[in-house]
């Protein structure tokens, strides 16, 4: 295998929710041997990494983000010759696997946890995190207190999300050398890196301190005394030490309630802990006083402030970025930041594709997003299947005051079920997903919106995505490149560029669906070819008197 080193600032991540890809035997969950058929197909998308969300054994509160064994393939997924195949096949296209490691927590239903809660002296008692009395005023991020209760020992248990979820003592050293072990496990099978769930918040600030309660909520905010502990760097440097550090592979950090400055000692490539993290700061732009339950739209203008903010950062350290518009926990790109509208609904998908593409750092597609697939627009609760919409739904309405109504418009918005109805293949029943019920509603929009149609549309998303990632295997500026924000105060346009000492690129794109009569004066008239546009009559080289067509992407090279 190619061994280029630092491969993974080149490479586009396709990020695969197994239970909504592809079902294989008709029981209506997507498994491994749905994804393997399907190889071909992201083979040909252009890709070079697939993450998969957590295929581990779990009973499944959270989607698999309850693990209750790290080293078992779910059943429902396949077995563990599936998952040998899928890699196989994977790597016999060039495609790079990485996995989605869980060590914030396990679930309650792990041995070790089993163990623990029998009593105070059992050997795994302090593979978990127990107090005598509750010590503050957290709230899980699924409901309730992030504190629970267990007779048999009289104590209380650490969960900062689901009561099946425990956290897991990163202070004691033996659960350190297990989360170790597991990484071996999967690197020695030849995986090729890792996800990692929310990984810090894994160090807690040992005075377990009150949060203060924001965004309308019950309780109060873990994250003041989770977020960015007092020894995370120390154990990643660690497992970077001890693990990361001896195979070729590509890491990347969930990092809720991380700034660009807390991000820096994460990635900053001399200080060896992880590659690159997903930051939420350009995801928390559409929040208000109820969080992120909220209708608001994001403002362009911040959300320039914020990609810039990190662009500038993560070079200045010699870090790198992961970009995303979506993934599992978040509303469909086009629907939250694009126009879903059938006008706009292809054009705004390739123009936020063209903004994200054209930085610096690795590119991650939400599956479906290649498709340009919108939001679900479930109308009853019934219809979702998330503990976090559940839990939503019962807050707001329950306690908030809020009428179904009005909740369930939020929930269309910003579910995190949107993102997880099924992958829309092609327009025969339930979207050639499945040949049983699927576990949750195919959206309706599948006979429109599918793979099948996108392939044989040469002006669909999937082959403007084919060219995008094309284009950053080709062009070295696209990743080296320094990023430099243009009219930054444009309310309507987004314009930037990225230049190397032999290369200059302009990315110009219009948030709007007006045409709009642009100037910019950083090329010479003539100055740049087009590498890429939304519309096929764009001019093929720069002018500096521009209009910019509704949602139009104009990216000239020089
Ligand atoms: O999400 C972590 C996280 O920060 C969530 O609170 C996220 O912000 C929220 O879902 C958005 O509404 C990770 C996983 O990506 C998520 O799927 C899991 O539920 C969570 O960790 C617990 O493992
Ligand atoms: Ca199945």
């Amino acid at each position: 295998m190619n061994k280029e080193k630092e491969w993974w600032k080149k490479s586009v991540v396709y990020q695969v929710y197994p239970k909504s890809f592809c079902d294989s035997n008709g029981d209506g969950i997507g498994d491994l041997n749905g994804l393997t058929t399907k190889i071909p197909y992201l083979n040909k998308l252009g890709i070079d990494v697939i993450w998969l969300n957590p295929i581990y054994q779990s009973p499944q509160v959270d989607n698999g983000y309850d693990i209750s064994d790290y080293r078992e393939i779910d059943p429902a997924l396949g077995t563990m010759e599936d998952f040998d195949r899928m890699l196989e096949e994977a790597h016999t296209y060039g495609i790079k696997i990485i996995l989605d490691l869980v060590v914030n927590h396990t679930s309650d239903q792990h041995v070790w946890f089993q163990e623990a809660k029998k009593s105070k002296d059992n050997p795994y008692h302090d593979y978990y995190i127990w107090k005598d009395e509750v010590p503050n005023n957290w709230g899980s991020s699924f409901g309730g207190s992030t504190w629970e209760y267990v007779e048999e020992v009289g104590q209380y248990y650490l969960h900062l999300f689901a009561k099946g979820q425990p956290d897991l003592n990163w202070e004691n050293p033996k659960v350190r050398e297990e989360v170790y072990e597991i990484l071996r496990f999967w690197l020695e099978k030849g995986i090729d890196g890792f996800r990692m769930d929310v990984i810090t918040l894994i160090s807690k600030d040992p005075a377990y301190p009150d949060g203060p309660v924001i965004q309308n909520k019950a309780y109060g905010s873990y994250y003041a005394g989770c977020a960015n502990g007092p020894r995370v760097h120390e154990f990643l440097q660690e497992m970077n030490r001890e693990v990361l550090s001896k195979y070729d592979i590509m890491t990347v950090g969930e990092a809720p309630h991380t700034s660009a400055d807390e991000a820096v000692p994460y990635t900053a490539a001399a200080r060896n802990e992880l590659n690159m993290v997903f930051h939420f700061d350009h995801m928390h732009l559409d929040y208000n006083e109820n969080g992120k339950y909220a209708k608001d739209r994001v403002k362009l203008t911040d959300l320039k402030k914020v990609m810039t903010e990190w662009q500038e950062k993560m070079q200045a350290c010699n870090g790198w970025n992961s970009l995303y518009w979506s993934n599992h926990d978040q509303a469909r790109a086009v629907t939250r930041f694009g126009n879903e509208s059938p006008e706009y609904r292809v054009r705004s998908a390739k123009m936020l594709g063209t903004v994200l593409h054209m930085m610096q750092g690795t590119p991650y597609i939400f599956e479906g997003e290649e498709l340009g697939m919108t939001n679900a627009f479930f109308d009853k609760i019934e219809d979702y299947r998330d503990i976090e919409a559940l839990d939503i739904f019962r807050d707001f309405t329950e306690r908030k005051g809020f009428t179904a109504k009005d909740t369930l418009e939020l929930l269309r918005l910003k579910s995190r079920d949107n993102a997880r109805t099924p992958m829309q293949w092609d327009a025969s029943e339930n979207a050639g997903f499945t040949e049983g019920t699927p576990w949750i509603a195919v959206n309706e929009n599948y006979k429109e919106i599918n793979a099948k149609a996108c392939l044989e549309d040469p002006d669909s998303v999937f082959y403007y995505y084919q060219k995008l990632i094309r284009l950053r295997h080709e062009i070295p500026v696209i990743t080296d490149g320094v990023y430099e924000l243009l009219d930054a105060e444009n309310e309507k346009v987004y314009t930037y560029l990225r230049k190397s000492e032999k290369e200059t690129l302009m990315v110009i794109a219009n948030f709007t669906e007006e045409e709009i009569t642009y100037q910019a004066d950083e090329m010479q008239d003539g100055g740049g070819r087009l590498l890429i546009s939304n519309y096929e009559d764009a001019p093929e080289t720069f002018h500096k008197q521009m209009t910019l067509k509704p949602y139009g992407a104009y990216v000239y090279y020089g």
